[in-house]
């Protein structure tokens, strides 16, 4: 069947162009049905913001759960992404364990880490609890920093391949099954998504146009799983992620040309600092990324 369920798990961050606000709509640009099960609500994302509000709802999950267990309710897809806390990772797992269809696919992004840092409010106890829950997913998709963090090897942002090799053998041996190691460059100017899967790696390069945008991560691993639900591999579903989220960056920076920059300067507030800066305008790029599914 091509009309696929997916369950999200992950924030709504009101203000902000991440997580569940950007899931949502481009799952279903992608053909499928999105239920999203939101794991906070926050007034804006945390990266840049300050004074931001947060409500975590873990209590809501296990009585959600139990709701639809009644409803009989199975996913085709469970994709999770920023979790409002550890305890709401073990309930993720119950998720897996009972309300996947058939052949369905359990796909992880730990979305707690980016530049060598954790984001603000998340610990130790989280990065192993994210561990434990990497291992169960049939695909991951951890940045460097957050591969290194889950796994205890050094994190570095200049290397060769053998170093991504040995990040992707220890996350291999934590039991990742399919994995999507994101923002790896070997050169200047360039990035790119490593696929290692059942042994065999392959890598794809595109340009770096920035260094990171907010919201890029999320926007990523989304047109990934609606991608791959597409009936692609996850080679393809990563190639075509990478070109989406590079589409989105250049729609965003069209604009931000036009006014001037906001990097290096102080801003109180989000009205006073010049551009689009928090987010990403996938809006305007999703008929491309439908029109190659
Ligand atoms: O894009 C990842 C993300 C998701 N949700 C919240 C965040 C961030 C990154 O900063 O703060 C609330």
């Amino acid at each position: 069947m091509s009309y696929k369920r997916v369950l999200t798990i992950q924030d709504i961050s009101c203000l902000g162009q991440c997580s569940g606000s950007v899931a949502l709509p481009i799952i279903s640009a992608c053909g499928h049905e999105c239920c999203l099960l939101p794991s906070a609500v926050l007034s804006t994302h945390t990266g840049g913001f300050t004074g931001y509000t947060f409500m975590d709802l873990t209590p809501e999950i296990p009585k959600i759960h139990e709701h639809w267990k009644k409803e009989g309710v199975k996913f085709d897809c469970i994709y999770t992404g920023y979790l409002g806390s550890t305890e709401q990772i073990k309930y993720v797992v119950d998720f897996f364990d009972d309300m996947l269809a058939l052949g369905g696919i359990k796909v992880v992004d730990p979305a707690m880490a980016d530049n060598g840092k954790l984001y603000t409010g998340f610990d130790e106890e989280y990065v192993r609890a994210m561990a434990h829950l990497c291992a169960e997913a049939d695909v991951i998709l951890p940045n460097l920093t957050e591969a290194c963090m889950m796994t205890g090897c050094e994190y570095r942002t200049e290397y060769d391949q053998q170093y991504i090799m040995d990040v992707l053998s220890a996350l291999d041996s934590m039991g990742a099954k399919c994995i999507i190691l994101t923002g790896v460059g070997f050169r200047e100017g360039a990035t790119g998504v490593v696929v290692y899967e059942g042994g065999f790696y392959s890598y794809y390069e595109h340009t770096k146009i920035s260094e990171g945008c907010h919201g890029t991560g999320d926007v990523y691993a989304s047109a990934f799983v609606g991608t791959l639900l597409k009936n692609k591999g996850a080679v393809e579903a990563a190639c075509i992620a990478a070109d989406f989220t590079v589409d989105c960056i250049i729609a965003t920076n069209e604009d931000k040309d036009t006014e001037k920059s906001g990097v290096g300067a102080a801003f109180s507030r989000v009205s006073d600092r010049p551009g689009h800066w928090y987010g990403v305008e996938f809006e305007k790029v999703l008929p491309e990324l439908i029109k190659r599914i």
